[in-house]
């Protein structure tokens, strides 16, 4: 629903955030405009990323002119980032998918005939009754990231598979999930880490980027607590931007971040700076964890991490100094180098030990949310078959993509003849994509819903051309920061040629298929309509302001009356973990050592830029604009001997000998000089992507192998190393 710049404001006055608003510098500049009978501003959100900001699109004559974040939603507090203001760059981006294609030539080779809707399901519906006739519908498996994954995930029980999998999971986050459930019962995060640090004395950060990493809000309490006068600590091979403002950086030789966490539990038992009272209360296994450390002395961590004992000791007495409000950042991508499971548990246990949980410049609690959930009228088919997603790994807590792949390409314990691919870009996003094309050749149907003719669509059969966020309804989120509230994603824009919503691409297979009983909606717009009532959120409103918070949900502290509740076996926070004991694994942490780089080598590090997602904006001209190309850091000193100069050209060459694009070498003291250092989501393979084709180095290219998560099946994928060619 759109409304005019009058009505905006008048609805946002009615909420605490209306004179926030009102000063919004947005409105302001645009005041004049809105006067303008075709402008409007409608509010929605973002998935530039999945932090999903709240925005207003302001529209003139139905052409969005720009995007700004919206003052009342707490993820955006006014503000979008770069990727945020870009989206009119995907949303007009002239390679965009226009229309259904099939494919015609070899996969892979580009070559698609157009194809209408009715067609293209026609042919999907037609090869998946062939694969369940032949091999059983679990034979079908679903690979999805972001909102759309959803509504195939249901087409996908509809048809009678289990088969779904996320690379949020095994090549992102899951270690971390699985890591604090097993200490506390539930992750750090609900849709925002519920990290404090706008209100945090002492910050400690393991590699977490903050600032290149960029999540709004995040970013923004990052920012306050700095401004507040937080010290901040960064543990981090390279001198990232958030080093830049620390007051104490540790370099840690790579892959030996449990070795410094376990000595600072060490260090915070024998020197008592734990919270006493805290763990009495709430945590179990203090003493089997105290023994369990006791041989982590700084000595061996300064051995093991090249850091100076002066500085580990150091570090972590100024946590303890102003514990309980102080915080070691949880993370959020983990999927490092095998053990991340344990690593995960280090950071928990040592929160734990500080009282951060539920403090002020700690982790705040979630906040409370009691919406009734809709009744689900649909009965999916029981699947007669496993799901393939788990693997044999007893904390795994989603669909492991690897582990699909694996299946795919082994037949074990049954064949997989179809993939649908939703939201994400699987050649750059599982490491050794030779396994992916190999796997690919497998398989009977490839499916892809995308926007972009990425890498991965172009291996496709059949490609379904979506939408994008700002031209769909997706069902209401629930945001939780502090205070929970509900936010709508709605169009701000017609859809363009002749693209679907995932919603209603999942409906329409389901009605080419003959499962038309399991969709209860005739459009997500009734079905959002019918959830806000539920909730009793008055929907017109919603549209108006595109959030609504939640009364009473702000609970963020520990108070008498505000007590936590830990959803683990023994009802407490688990210093040792009887769950992993039980199943043969390491109730505490202990360290391994993991391979070095041989002479010649460096280990591969890869990370994030402030204006790109992943791979998937790099096609948009906007953010282009801003950075085209990647660079390889190299240390200043390792250039001096190699005799390479900054900017000149180079390429990588792993132990595989896979070697990868020319690229640029960014000559620098900020990084060690064991490890190189290139930004992930570069080098597209996609010729239909006409600005970002074969710009930059592929990070998952140089990945010929990973390490496995015992405990979560999560991938490791900073174990490669790659030497530097001179290509000048
Ligand atoms: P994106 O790169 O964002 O995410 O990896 P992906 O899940 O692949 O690719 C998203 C795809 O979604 C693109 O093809 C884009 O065009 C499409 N898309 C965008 N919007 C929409 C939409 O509205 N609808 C549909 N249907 N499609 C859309 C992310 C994953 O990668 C993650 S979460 C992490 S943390 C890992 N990072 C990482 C790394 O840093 N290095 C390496 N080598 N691998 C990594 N893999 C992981
Ligand atoms: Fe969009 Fe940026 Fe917010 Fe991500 S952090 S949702 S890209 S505005």
């Amino acid at each position: 629903m759109a409304i005019s710049r009058r009505n905006f404001l008048k609805c946002a006055a009615f909420t605490a955030g209306g004179a926030v608003l009102a000063d919004n510098p947005f409105v302001k500049a645009t005041a004049k405009a809105a006067m303008k009978k075709d402008v409007k501003y409608i509010p929605s959100y973002c998935e530039m990323c999945f932090w999903r900001c709240g925005l207003v699109a302001k529209v003139e004559g139905g052409k969005v002119v720009k995007l700004e974040g919206n003052p009342l939603h707490p993820q955006s507090r006014g503000r979008l980032c770069a990727r945020g203001q870009a989206g009119i760059g995907l949303l007009y981006d002239k390679d965009r998918l226009q229309t259904p294609l099939i494919r015609t030539g070899e996969r892979g080779d580009g070559k698609y005939r157009k194809a209408s809707w009715d067609e293209a399901y026609s042919y999907i519906a037609e090869k998946l009754t062939g694969i369940k006739k032949k091999y059983g519908p679990e034979s079908v498996a679903l690979f999805a990231h972001g909102n759309g994954g959803a509504y195939m995930g249901n087409f996908l029980e509809a048809f009678g598979s289990p088969n779904h999998s996320h690379p949020s999971y095994a090549q992102c986050l899951g270690a971390r999930e699985v890591a604090f459930t097993l200490t506390y019962g539930q992750g750090p995060a609900s849709t925002a880490e519920r990290v404090d640090m706008a209100n945090s004395r002492v910050i400690a950060l393991f590699g977490s980027h903050m600032g290149e990493n960029m999540h709004n809000s995040h970013n923004q309490d990052f920012v306050d607590g700095l401004a507040n006068g937080a010290k901040l600590i960064v543990v981090d091979p390279r001198y990232s931007t958030a080093a830049g403002k620390a007051s104490m950086w540790l370099p840690i030789k790579p892959g030996t971040d449990l070795a410094l966490i376990l000595a600072w539990i060490n260090i915070v038992i024998q020197e008592k700076w734990y919270d006493r009272e805290y763990l009495e209360k709430y945590a179990t296994g203090f003493d089997e964890l105290k023994e369990a450390v006791k041989g982590y002395t700084p000595e061996w961590a300064a051995k093991e991490t090249d850091l100076p004992k002066q500085d580990i000791i150091e570090a972590i007495r100024e946590l303890g100094r102003y514990k309980p409000n102080v915080v070691v950042h949880p993370g959020r991508h983990y999927s490092w180098y095998g053990d991340d499971t344990q690593r995960g548990r280090g950071l928990a246990i040592l929160n734990a030990l500080l009282g951060t949980w539920g403090r002020k410049g700690g982790l705040w609690l979630p906040p409370k949310v009691n919406l009734t959930k809709m009744k689900e009228t649909v009965k999916y088919p029981k699947p007669k078959r496993e799901s393939l997603g788990f693997g044999d790994y007893p904390f795994a807590s989603a669909g492991i993509t690897t582990e699909v792949r694996r299946a795919t390409i082994d037949g074990d314990p049954y064949p997989i003849k179809a993939w649908f691919v939703i939201g994400t870009n699987l050649m750059k996003t599982m490491p050794v994509p030779g396994k992916t094309l190999e796997a690919i050749k497998n398989l009977d149907l490839l499916v892809n819903i995308d926007l972009m003719p990425t890498d991965m669509v172009m291996m496709s059969d059949v490609i379904l051309p979506s939408t994008s966020y700002l031209e769909r309804h997706d069902s209401l989120a629930i945001v939780t920061q502090k205070n929970a509230g509900v936010a709508i994603r709605q169009p701000v824009a017609n859809p363009w040629k002749n693209v679907k919503p995932a919603w209603l691409i999942a409906k329409e297979l389901c009605n080419k298929m003959g499962l038309k009983k399991y969709v209860e909606y005739k459009t997500l717009d009734e079905q959002m309509r019918q959830q806000a009532k539920l909730w009793k959120i008055d929907y017109k409103k919603l549209e108006t302001t595109g959030y609504i918070p939640i009364p009473d949900s702000y609970h963020p502290y520990i108070t008498e009356k505000n007590q936590p509740v830990f959803a683990t076996d023994s009802k407490k926070i688990e210093l040792y973990s009887e769950a992993l004991d039980d199943e043969d694994m390491d109730p505490v942490p202990k360290y391994t050592r993991h391979k070095v780089p041989p002479a010649g080598m460096f280990r591969l590090l890869y990370g994030r830029s402030p204006v790109h997602t992943f791979s998937r904006s790099m096609n948009n001209k906007w953010l282009y604009e801003l950075k085209s190309e990647n660079e390889v850091w190299l240390s200043a000193n390792v250039a001096r001997r190699l005799g390479i100069e900054n900017g000149e050209k180079v390429s990588l060459v792993n132990e595989k000998g896979l070697k990868s694009n020319v690229g640029r070498v960014k000559v620098t003291e900020r990084i060690r000089e064991d490890c190189v250092y290139v930004i992930h989501g570069f080098g597209s393979t996609s010729k239909r992507m006409t600005l970002t084709y074969g710009r930059g180095i592929d990070d998952a290219q140089m990945m010929s192998h990973y390490a496995t998560d015992p405990i979560s099946g999560t991938n490791g994928m900073r174990v490669n190393f790659v030497k530097i060619v001179k290509e000048s």
